[in-house]
């Protein structure tokens, strides 16, 4: 089948994030012509370094990226049509999709929720006569999409997680030094408006070494710069790396490397899950604190049912991190959470174990468009 996807980047990475991993995985896995429209392609650059923004098309692997400029080029339309994130399709390609013969099935991917409506809305059609658009709503229970997962992700991040000169190599190739015993290494993927001095004072006179590593051009980069821990440097038992921005793949392989990692948005939020290793997520920052619901419903999913006295802990940091609960929660709420990382690691594996079961979202994706073609 020949898929269209269209991706428009609104402001950060995961829209292009999710788009890229999705056509890469409909190609590779599900046998799918994928053809990526993406209208910022400066910043697909990012975490694909291979793109070359001068090009209107070109392709990558398998998968043919197309610049999406306006006026829209006159192409054949796909046989499925995927808009994410409410992109808005250009009026010239809908019009084509109206009249062609067969009619293409036509998806919005939406953006990804814990949230308990999320189930109510999976899949709902909406008439766009003569066409039908479907919603489709990634997510962490059944009766959603579930969320991305390649074919063998398990048994590639367990055999790295399990090879320590493979991770020293991967480090030493972003120049950060070996990991160090009884050294806790935390990956930090972050939004401005995260409290990491007040995280920063507290690892300060943490209970063992912590080194932090950010990632080149994020506000977590230049705190640790402002700090004057961005080479290594350190302030009591704090030190800090900066590295590159890596590509999507290599960033998998620091948050498979990390002890703890600090995420954002939703691809790296998802990748984490996908590391079973602890960490702290950053919703979106939205108006009157609205992501405080997307934290909340994500944590009642991921620790319910554990009895860990350690959940306080870690719904304190996150609730800290997100700026729902003043920052100086924050030190104590990291000391009780570091006093129990092996009870919240069990945690991690445990959750990454039941994701798995939803199965992959461009699976899952691709056999509800079968159904309708
Ligand atoms: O960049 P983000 O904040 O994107 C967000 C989300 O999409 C959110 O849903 C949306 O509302 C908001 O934008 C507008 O965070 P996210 O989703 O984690 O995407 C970051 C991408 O960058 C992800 O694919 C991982 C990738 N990445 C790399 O490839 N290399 C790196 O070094 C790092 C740090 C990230």
């Amino acid at each position: 089948m020949r898929w269209d996807l269209f991706c428009a980047v609104v402001d950060n990475l995961g829209d292009i994030g999710v788009c890229w991993r999705l056509a890469r995985q409909l190609e590779a896995e599900e046998g799918a012509e994928v053809r990526l429209w993406v209208d910022d392609l400066v910043t697909f650059r990012r975490i694909a370094p291979s793109v070359d923004p001068a090009l209107a098309t070109q392709r990558l692997g398998e998968v043919e990226v197309c610049r999406w400029d306006t006026p829209f080029p006159d192409v054949a339309v796909a046989d499925v049509v995927v808009e994410t994130f409410g992109c808005d399709l250009p009026a010239s390609y809908v019009d084509a999709m109206k009249a062609r013969t067969r009619a293409p099935v036509w998806i919005n991917l939406e953006y990804l929720s814990a949230e308990s409506w999320v189930n109510r809305y999976h899949g709902l059609p909406s008439p766009q006569p003569p066409l039908t658009k479907y919603f489709y709503f990634p997510g962490f229970a059944e009766g959603t999409g579930g969320v991305l997962m390649e074919e063998g992700l398990r048994r590639r991040r367990e055999a790295f997680q399990a090879d320590a000169g493979e991770q020293a190599r991967f480090l030493a190739s972003v120049n950060v030094p070996q990991h160090r015993s009884g050294e806790l290494l935390v990956s930090m993927f972050c939004y401005p408006r995260a409290p990491m001095a007040a995280l920063f004072d507290a690892w300060e006179s943490a209970a063992q070494p912590i080194r932090v590593i950010a990632f080149a051009e994020t506000p977590a980069a230049q705190a640790l710069v402002a700090a004057g821990l961005a080479a290594g440097g350190s302030r009591g038992r704090l030190s800090g790396h900066v590295v590159p921005f890596l590509a999507q793949d290599d960033y998998d392989r620091m948050l498979w490397t990390c002890d703890w990692n600090f995420v954002r948005g939703e691809d790296s939020f998802v990748r984490a899950q996908w590391a079973a290793r602890p960490f702290t997520w950053q919703a979106y920052p939205q108006e009157a604190d609205s992501h405080r619901i997307k934290v909340q419903s994500f944590l009642a999913r991921y620790l319910g049912g554990s009895a860990m006295g350690s959940s306080a802990g870690l719904v304190d940091l996150w609730t800290a991190w997100n700026g729902l609960v003043p920052q100086g929660r924050l030190g104590p709420a990291w000391t009780a959470c570091a006093a129990t990382r092996g009870g919240l690691g069990e945690i991690a594996r445990q959750w990454a174990a039941r994701l798995e079961t939803l199965g992959g979202l461009a699976g899952n994706l691709a056999r509800f468009c079968s159904e309708r073609v």
